[in-house]
């Protein structure tokens, strides 16, 4: 029985500490998950973590801004505006999901909050890269 309970408590430690690291940042790929097949047009949901807002491009207020969906790139230059091309792509009106058209094959997926002016916070809050197969 103790056993029991020793291994319980471990798994509980684990738990705790994959929730921490994941809350470090502010923003998550809530879909598709990291690894997954899927078919085209994807269905990109983005996640937010308290006390972190959504406020469309051009509102300066604490804490807030707008998601961007970073499609087979690395991290840009986090001390500059977040380009605006079909790799970067802005949501600036507050979108929290989008349907993305992918040609079949791999794909890497980040998301990268950026402020009122479109540049990443200090410090700055991206999620984990995932990568994806189109079918
Ligand atoms: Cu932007």
């Amino acid at each position: 029985m103790l056993k029991v309970l020793q291994m319980a408590g471990f798994a509980f430690a684990l738990f705790n500490t994959a929730q921490a690291s994941a809350a470090q940042s502010a923003v998550y790929l809530l879909a598709p998950q990291n690894g997954a097949t899927v078919k085209s047009p994807v269905t990109v949901v983005f996640g937010l973590h308290n006390p972190w807002g959504v406020a469309p491009a051009g509102t300066k207020i604490d804490k807030t801004g707008h998601h961007h969906l970073l499609i087979d790139v690395e991290l840009p230059d986090l001390g500059k505006p977040i380009a605006k091309d079909a790799s970067h792509l802005h949501f600036g009106g507050g979108q929290t999901e989008t349907e993305l058209k992918l040609t079949p094959g791999p794909h890497t997926l980040q998301l990268l909050f950026g402020d009122f002016a479109h540049v990443p916070h200090n410090p700055p809050q991206y999620s984990e890269k995932i990568s994806i197969t189109v079918e």
